[in-house]
């Protein structure tokens, strides 16, 4: 069960937050996947689709013997709060083919569906870390994230800045599907 995000609403609806999400996957029709997730993340978490990066295609991160990732960002206006949002991540993430059980970290994936900031809130909790903790390492989240909001202050740094600061070779915008 969804549940909506109180703290500061007002008679006139309820509050929505600014949430950055990072789309991956490197298995199957990656880009027809997106062009399905994003919509489906609009629609469970009743969300406005603020902004949506292009698709980049970038090189594997962390296990380097598989096969190239598609990476994109969005931002969304959502009212839920930011575990439920991620709740709504992960199921849909699992609708499009991922299996947790049978994966190992950093390897392929149809789908991944991070949660890089919700406002500019820091958590740091048991199955949610906020701003994402490995953000400001990954140019395949950078270079997109950058894209579409690149002055966007998140626990303290830019994306604009941060992108400075790490290598994005082979990170290549695709052409519009
Ligand atoms: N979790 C905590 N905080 C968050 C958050 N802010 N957003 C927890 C999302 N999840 C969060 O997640 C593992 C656990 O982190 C979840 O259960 C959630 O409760 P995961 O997505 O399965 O993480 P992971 O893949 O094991 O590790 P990590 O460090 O999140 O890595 P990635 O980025 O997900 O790694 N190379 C390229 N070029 N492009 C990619 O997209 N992706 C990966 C996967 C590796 N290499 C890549 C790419
Ligand atoms: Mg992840």
């Amino acid at each position: 069960m969804v549940q909506e995000f109180q703290i500061g609403s007002t008679g006139a609806g309820p509050r929505v937050t600014s949430a950055l999400i990072a789309l991956g996957g490197n298995v199957g029709d990656v880009r027809a996947r997106f062009a399905r997730a994003i919509p489906a993340i609009c629609d469970r978490a009743r969300a406005r689709l603020v902004a949506r990066s292009s698709d980049y295609s970038t090189p594997p991160w962390g296990e380097e013997q598989q096969p190239s990732f598609v990476n994109a960002c969005i931002e969304i206006e959502t009212p839920l709060d930011p575990h439920a949002l991620l709740q709504t991540l992960h199921d849909i993430e699992r609708e499009h083919g991922r299996d947790r059980r049978n994966e190992r970290r950093w390897g392929p994936r149809t789908l991944d569906l991070d949660l890089l900031a919700f406002d500019d809130l820091a958590i740091d909790e048991h199955g949610l870390t906020l701003p994402h903790p490995r953000l400001f390492e990954r140019a395949f989240v950078l270079v997109p994230l950058s894209e579409i909001a690149p002055n966007r202050t998140i626990g303290g740094r830019t994306a604009a800045a941060a992108l400075r600061t790490v290598a994005a070779d082979g990170v290549e915008k695709l052409p519009p599907a």
